[in-house]
């Protein structure tokens, strides 16, 4: 009782000097953020190497590659060569490029064309050439069974089976893709059809419907490309949109299209615009969508595409960014680490000029998909991300060796055969400590579900890339078609690059019980 009353006269006396302290020490709080709050918006805005962007170069569109027509057939060129870009304007830097010094031309075809693409490999490594989302026969894949040697040529020929949609091209060759594209070997492929043709969509290429190649690069003071691995993979902290560093692109103030294209070796990206204006989702990987999906936010890991249109009708300016993946940067980590680390940059301003053009509205319907039905398929076959090694030889690659099913890339091991016509559900369990981007040859597949939990519209339609995340499961369904081959494998394969080169790949047959 004593002490409790003594406490209580200490406690009354002492009242309001607490309250004083109290006050004071807001005081002080208040002052501090007042401070720290600008010093961490420059440390994440200006001080980052992408950061303090003022987009004074003008966006490079890859130029629409032509053709030579012989007896029906679509004639194209491709060299794969070194080059010199001055992506900073401090210096040069050696690049690859196809026909010029940095990425490729556009490949644009339709669907139904047949297609002749002589490759040139001017190098002096060997590479190969793949058409990323394509439905094409295992020996035309451009896998590292189909190797050019340096100096070497090679001949691609095969009919456009997929519908209309923005696929893209890169080296392939097992261990060194991540270099190779990082020092610039990628295209675009557009593919478009009759629905594609018949629809309201932008489809001016460059003036209305924008390629975009979105990477990120490492440079040195003097302007040269650096490769370094962080995390075990190649993250830059410097964008490239279409090779472009800075750019700005002007558009008419109407609806715009932009295909997007991660293009990074690693770094997935959360598109949205500085000003939070919605835009649709009109086309994923592997075509359109079946119908407008309007939002915020996209999320693209590497090698994954999506077309969006873009209202630009109040003829404000804009900025795409990627965000944070989950929206909140911790003061911690914005003041230590720079605003790309945590995946918070800017990356285009976009203009819009007035224009006299009716506006118009986007269909409501953009595509039909026949949807297979889960209980047709004839089997499930498990994918397992990471864990431990069970077999493969040492990749030649840089990468972390993180195996699939067990086991690392060996050109010398079919993995898995699947049957010509076979429906077949694939489940992509990752047991590893990241997210891997899973990437599949020769088809293109549905998402049936994450963790059981039925698809987003985001990625309702055709896909041939999907990122799994830590210890999430995803499920896909699709048919193998077309193309049957005893002896030369398609790949399957993490899109993380420096993954793929440490041999996080395995190679599937697809064969013709019939034929045997
Ligand atoms: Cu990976």
């Amino acid at each position: 009782m004593k002490t409790g009353s003594t406490t209580m006269t200490t406690q009354d006396k002492h009242k309001p000097t607490s309250i004083k302290y109290a006050k004071r020490a807001l005081m002080g709080l208040f002052l501090v953020l007042i401070v720290f709050l600008p010093i961490a918006h420059y440390l994440i805005y200006v001080h980052t190497a992408n950061g303090g962007l003022t987009f004074s170069n003008s966006l490079r569109i890859p130029e629409l590659l032509t053709f030579k027509d012989k007896g029906g057939q679509k004639v194209f060129e491709l060299k794969a060569q070194y080059g010199y870009s001055e992506f900073l304007k401090v210096g040069k830097t050696e690049t690859m490029g196809y026909n010029g010094n940095f990425l490729g031309p556009t490949i644009r075809v339709d669907k139904g064309d047949e297609v002749v693409i002589n490759v040139a490999n001017q190098l002096d490594e060997m590479t190969t050439v793949h058409w990323h989302g394509m439905h094409v026969p295992p020996d035309m894949d451009g896998t590292p069974h189909q190797m050019i040697p340096a100096g070497g040529t090679w001949q691609a020929r095969f009919p456009i089976l997929n519908e209309a949609s923005t696929m893209w091209y890169h080296p392939h060759p097992h261990g060194k893709t991540a270099q190779q594209v990082y020092r610039g070997l990628a295209g675009l492929f557009i593919i478009d059809d009759e629905n594609s043709k018949s629809l309201e969509l932008p489809s001016q290429y460059g003036i209305d419907d924008i390629p975009l190649v979105i990477q990120e690069r490492l440079f040195d003071k003097d302007g040269s490309q650096r490769y370094e691995l962080n995390r075990g993979a190649y993250y830059g902290d410097t964008i490239l949109v279409n090779g472009t560093h800075n750019p700005h692109v002007t558009v008419p103030a109407r609806n715009v299209r932009f295909r997007l294209l991660n293009g990074s070796n690693a770094r997935a990206y959360h598109f949205g615009f500085n000003d939070d204006r919605p835009f649709y989702q009109i086309a994923t990987d592997g075509g359109l969508l079946e119908s407008p999906h309007l939002t915020k936010r996209l999320r693209l890991s590497p090698g994954e595409r999506a077309e969006i249109v873009v209202n630009l009708s109040d003829g404000k300016e804009t900025l795409l960014k990627s965000f944070p993946e989950d929206e909140v940067i911790l003061l911690a980590e914005a003041v230590f680490a720079d605003g790309i680390g945590n995946g918070h940059f800017e990356i285009l301003k976009i203009i819009p000029e007035p224009t006299n053009a009716e506006p118009t509205d986007l269909p409501h319907t953009l595509n039909k998909i026949e949807r297979w039905r889960p209980e047709d398929a004839v089997q499930t076959r498990r994918m397992v991300l990471g864990g431990s090694i069970r077999e493969g030889r040492p990749p030649p690659g840089p990468g972390p060796r993180i195996p699939i099913n067990g086991k690392l890339m060996d050109m010398g091991r079919v993995d898995e055969v699947v049957r010509l016509g076979d429906i077949e559900i694939w489940e992509i369990v990752n047991r590893g400590g990241q997210a891997h981007p899973f990437h599949i040859h020769d088809v293109q597949f549905l998402i049936l579900d994450r963790d059981g939990t039925p698809t987003d519209p985001s990625e309702s339609g055709w896909k041939d890339t999907v990122l799994v995340e830590t210890n999430e499961t995803v499920r896909f369904i699709t048919q193998f078609n077309t193309y049957a081959n005893p002896d030369i494998p398609y790949m399957y394969h993490c899109h993380i690059l420096e993954h793929e080169d440490g041999g996080m790949m395995g190679q599937f047959l697809v064969i013709d019980p019939e034929a045997e």
